[in-house]
């Protein structure tokens, strides 16, 4: 790998719990073997495009304050190569196996629909070298459907069917360059597939599109053979007041409803769970329970600001329950964690970004091996099952076994009168966390 974007900082090292050396990992080993896979293998860690490569920290009341050695240059697509050297030096230096990106993070979009493929092709190109000669690959890729004021009213929902044809084009050349590009998974994240108000939308109809888009992108995706996994991203709101996809749930009963649940897992961000009033644990599981956790969009949220703040998550208490229900569903698959975050707006410099990604995958390596440790104990799972364990006998096995109705069980009821009331334990389960946390 040449050293030219990130000269001062070396490939970070991993140099354990005791060091002082902010520039170092303490938890994330990557070449750490646990059951006969490096730690690198197991997490999956993932950088995300738009940010790590894009952001400038703009925010509504104010322009951008970072300002990369990079990004000078007349020639878009001299400099978004450029940025790409960049990036691909730092995937590496960080150690990160893999990066996630819109069509319009790697490439500028041009004056006309054909002009924007042509850029997307020259650029696309130039990340397969780079993926080549690294090693790093692409766990998903996506297309902006958002970004563009042609996309104000929805793009899939958009009550204009020439902004639908426009958005099916664009997502036709993402699969394929996902697909070029060997990408893992494609993501959906329908950030304007919702409404301002009902006064001038259509629910029913925009939903019908929603799913028909969705329908076409999956036999286009089996007409070129790109077998990656496909991922809806639930948000509530945000940029719009209502999104379809408000969360996991609203998720798979959409996906049911138009049969197009065998295509689709979810993509869970932390921050997106917290704005929909719920925590991120509460979405693995909720995914986990039909067999569609799919990946990670790896944040937090701020709990006093009601938008997706998009920061490195450090919180190894949150990380280590989101780990248990992961873990405890068998893992990703081809998802990974995705950082989707970003710096701060006064973080400009270059070490910056290194910070933030250790401290966001050591967060996430540390809050992995606590997990394991809870799992292999065992005492969380036993006292679960436990506390479930009159279904295991009995009429509670009838119950789960759709053997008895009403009659027999008031049968019961009269006979075994009141049932004795038992402590669900919250506290000392809460102090039984603690032990693995802090000892
Ligand atoms: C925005 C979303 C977005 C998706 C990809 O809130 O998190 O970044 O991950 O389109
Ligand atoms: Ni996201
Ligand atoms: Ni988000």
């Amino acid at each position: 790998m040449k050293s030219r974007h990130f000269k001062d900082i070396p490939e970070i090292p991993y140099e354990g719990p005791g060091t002082d050396n902010p520039l170092a990992f303490r938890h994330y080993n990557p070449d750490e073997v646990i059951d006969g896979k490096t730690l690198k293998e197991h997490m999956r860690f993932s950088i995300a495009y738009w940010h790590a490569f894009r952001g400038v920290g703009a925010d509504p009341f104010g322009p951008g304050t970072i300002n990369r050695p990079w990004e000078k240059g007349r020639d878009q697509i001299t400099v978004a190569k450029r940025r790409m050297d960049a990036a691909f030096e730092f995937f590496q230096k960080i150690q990160a196996p893999f990066y996630c990106f819109h069509d319009r993070d790697i490439a500028p979009e041009g004056a006309t629909l054909r002009e924007s493929n042509k850029n997307l092709d020259a650029i696309v190109k130039h990340a397969r070298a780079h993926q080549k000669e690294s090693g790093v690959k692409l766990l998903w890729g996506t297309a902006s459907l958002f970004t563009n004021p042609r996309y104000m009213n929805g793009a899939a929902t958009s009550p204009d069917a020439h902004v639908f044809a426009y958005a099916a084009a664009q997502v036709k050349k993402a699969l394929e360059v996902t697909k070029t590009l060997g990408g893992e998974n494609y993501v959906f994240w329908g950030g304007r597939e919702g409404y301002e108000t009902l006064l001038n939308t259509d629910l029913k109809r925009e939903q019908d599109h929603l799913a028909a888009f969705m329908h076409m992108a999956v036999d286009y995706a089996k007409s070129i053979g790109f077998t990656g996994q496909f991922l809806i991203e639930p948000k509530p709101k945000e940029p719009t007041k209502h999104q379809y996809d408000f969360d996991v749930a609203s998720g798979i009963a959409f996906l049911r409803t138009y049969k197009l649940d065998r295509h689709f897992k979810f993509n869970i961000e932390t921050n997106h769970a917290t704005l929909a009033g719920h925590t991120f644990n509460h979405e693995i599981e909720v995914a986990a329970a039909v067999g569609m956790l799919g990946s990670i969009d790896a944040n937090a949220g701020d709990t006093l600001l009601g938008w997706d703040t998009d920061q490195f998550n450090t919180d190894v208490r949150e990380l280590t329950l989101a780990m248990v229900s992961i873990l405890r569903a068998g893992g990703l698959g081809s998802g990974g964690f995705n950082f989707d975050a970003k710096l701060r707006r006064p973080s400009i410099d270059l070490t910056d970004l290194f910070y933030a990604h250790i401290g966001g995958m050591d967060a996430y390596a540390l809050a992995f091996k606590i997990a394991r440790r809870i799992l292999a104990e065992g005492k969380l799972n036993e006292f679960v099952k436990s506390r479930y364990s009159s279904y295991d006998v009995g009429f509670g096995r009838d119950i789960e076994k759709k053997k008895i109705g009403f009659k027999e069980l008031e049968k019961i009821a009269f006979k075994l009168g009141e049932p004795a009331p038992s402590s669900g334990r919250q506290e000392y389960l809460e102090n039984l966390l603690n032990t693995y946390l802090h000892g």
